[in-house]
C-alpha cells in the first residue's frame, strides 16, 4: 500500500501559523467571520493554496476554493472544512480540516500529477455562527443555494449588525451570493477534529464518521417584575431569575435522563438590568439540544417546552420561546464511509466507526453529494476552548486517510 507523503512538520508549522491569525493568550483563536483576522486567515489559505499549484477564486460570501483541474470534464471531489472559530475557541475546529485536504491535496499532485477528477480545497465561511447566532453555516449554505435575500438584513450579529453591511463592509457584494450555488460536487470528505473523548477513551487516532447529529438552539426570554431586591417580599416576586434558574437545570436533566447521545447545553444568558439590587425585569438564555435519531430529538424538544410554559405558568410569568437554528441529524454516504474505512485499514491505521456529537457543513453538503468524515483524536475530549489539542501525529495519521481515499476518488 503506497502511502501519500504527508510531512507532519509542514502539519504542525501550518497549524501554528493560522493559529497566530487571531491568536488569544498562548492557544486561543478568535476568528469570526468577516473580521479582519477572518481576512487574514483566508489571505493566508489562498497563498499556501496557490504555492502548491491549486487555482484559487473566491466566491459571493467569502469561501475559498482551490482546485487542481481534473483531466476529464465531470463534477468536483471537495475537501475541506471552517476557517472561523467559536471566541474564543481552539486552533484546530475547523482549520485543521482546510490544512488537511490543502496538504493531502498537495502531496497527491507532487506523487501522482494532474488527477483524472476535479479536486477542490475549501475553507468556507460561518460554519459557528459565533458572530451571526442564526447564520451558522452560511458560507454551506451558500453553496446549496440556502441563502434567501431577507436573511441579509435579518441575519443579526451578537453586536447588532446586519450581515448585509458587514460583508459590504469587506468588499463583497450580497446581491452575488446566489452565483455561489453549486451542483457540481461529487463528493465532500471534512476531516475533523473529533471534539469529544471517544477515540482517546479507545486509545485510537482516527475515526470514520458514519452520521452527524441534529441540534436546535432556542432563544428563551422569560419577563416579570423589576424591584427593590431588598424591600419587596419573596411572597409578592414575579422573579424572572428564579424561573430562568428552574428553567435551565430542568432542560439539562431532560437531557441527563433521557441518556447518552441526548445533550443540552446553556451557553449564553442575558439579564436586564443585570444589577445586584434589581429583581430582574427579563431573563434570556439560549439552550442547545441534541440528539442524533430524529423520533428522540423531537421528543427532546417537546420535553423542553413543555417544561418552559409550565415553570412559567406556576410563577406567572411572561415567556417567549423561538427557534433561531434548527438542523436535522443526516447519515454520511455508505459508500463513502466505506472508502474511508477501507483506506484506513490498507494504511495500517487503527481506527473505529463513530457518529459525530458536533454539528458540521458535512451534513449541509450531503443534501448535494455524497459526504463523510475523518475524525483525529483530541486530547481529554476538549473543544470549543483555547485547551483544544490534537497531536501532530493523529493530525498525521488521518490525513494520511484522505490523502489515499481522494487517490482513489480521483486518479
Ligand atoms: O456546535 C458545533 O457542533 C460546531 O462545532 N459548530
Ligand atoms: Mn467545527
Ligand atoms: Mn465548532
Amino acid at each position: 500500500m503506497s502511502e501519500q507523503e504527508i510531512h507532519p512538520e509542514i502539519v504542525e508549522q501550518r497549524v501554528y501559523d493560522l493559529s497566530r491569525i487571531g491568536q488569544v493568550g498562548e492557544t486561543g483563536v478568535t476568528r469570526t467571520v468577516y473580521s479582519p483576522e477572518w481576512v487574514a486567515a483566508q489571505d493566508q489559505l489562498e497563498s499556501w493554496m496557490q504555492t502548491a499549484g491549486l487555482e484559487t477564486r473566491r466566491d459571493a460570501v467569502g469561501n475559498l476554493w482551490g482546485v487542481a483541474k481534473g483531466t476529464e470534464p465531470g463534477p468536483s471531489i471537495v475537501s475541506g472544512s471552517h476557517v472561523d472559530s467559536q471566541a474564543p475557541g481552539g486552533r484546530f475546529d475547523g482549520a485543521l480540516g482546510i490544512i488537511a485536504a490543502l496538504t493531502a491535496t498537495e502531496a497527491l499532485l507532487k506523487q501522482h500529477g494532474q488527477p483524472l477528477r476535479t479536486i477542490e480545497v475549501v475553507s468556507l465561511c460561518e460554519e459557528e455562527g459565533s458572530r451571526f447566532s442564526t447564520a451558522g453555516f452560511w458560507g454551506s449554505r451558500a453553496v446549496l443555494g440556502l441563502i434567501s435575500p431577507e436573511d441579509l438584513a435579518t441575519t443579526i450579529s451578537f453586536d447588532g449588525e446586519t450581515i448585509g453591511d458587514v460583508m459590504r463592509g469587506i468588499g463583497l457584494d450580497p446581491t452575488r451570493i446566489p452565483a455561489a450555488k453549486r451542483d457540481d460536487i461529487d463528493t465532500f470528505i471534512e476531516l475533523h477534529i473529533e471534539q469529544g473523548p471517544v477515540l482517546e477513551l479507545e486509545q485510537l487516532p482516527v475515526g470514520i464518521v458514519t452520521a452527524i447529529t441534529g441540534y436546535r438552539h432556542y432563544v428563551v426570554e422569560v419577563s416579570g417584575w423589576a424591584n427593590h431586591a431588598g424591600a419587596f417580599p419573596m411572597k409578592y416576586r414575579r422573579d424572572p431569575m428564579a424561573a430562568a434558574a428552574e428553567m435551565i437545570s430542568g432542560v439539562i436533566q431532560n437531557a441527563i435522563d433521557m441518556g447518552q447521545p441526548a445533550v443540552t447545553t446553556v451557553g449564553r444568558l442575558a439579564i436586564e438590568p443585570n444589577f445586584p439590587a434589581i429583581i430582574p425585569e427579563r431573563v434570556t438564555f439560549m439552550i442547545d439540544a441534541r440528539h442524533p435519531d430524529p423520533a428522540l430529538r423531537e421528543q427532546l424538544y417537546e420535553q423542553h417546552e413543555k417544561l418552559i410554559y409550565e415553570i412559567a405558568d406556576r410563577r406567572r410569568l411572561n415567556v417567549d420561546l423561538h427557534i433561531n437554528k434548527d438542523l436535522a441529524p443526516r447519515p454520511c454516504d455508505p459508500g463513502i464511509v466505506d472508502l474511508l474505512d477501507q483506506a484506513a485499514t490498507d494504511l495500517c491505521i487503527p481506527h473505529i466507526r463513530m457518529t459525530s456529537g458536533a454539528v458540521h457543513d458535512t451534513q449541509r453538503f450531503s443534501q448535494i453529494a455524497r459526504t463523510a468524515m475523518i475524525f483525529v483524536q483530541s486530547k481529554d475530549g476538549r473543544s470549543h476552548t483555547p485547551e483544544e489539542y490534537t497531536s501532530t501525529d493523529h493530525a498525521t495519521l488521518g490525513i494520511q486517510v484522505l490523502a489515499e481515499a481522494l487517490r482513489r476518488l480521483a486518479y
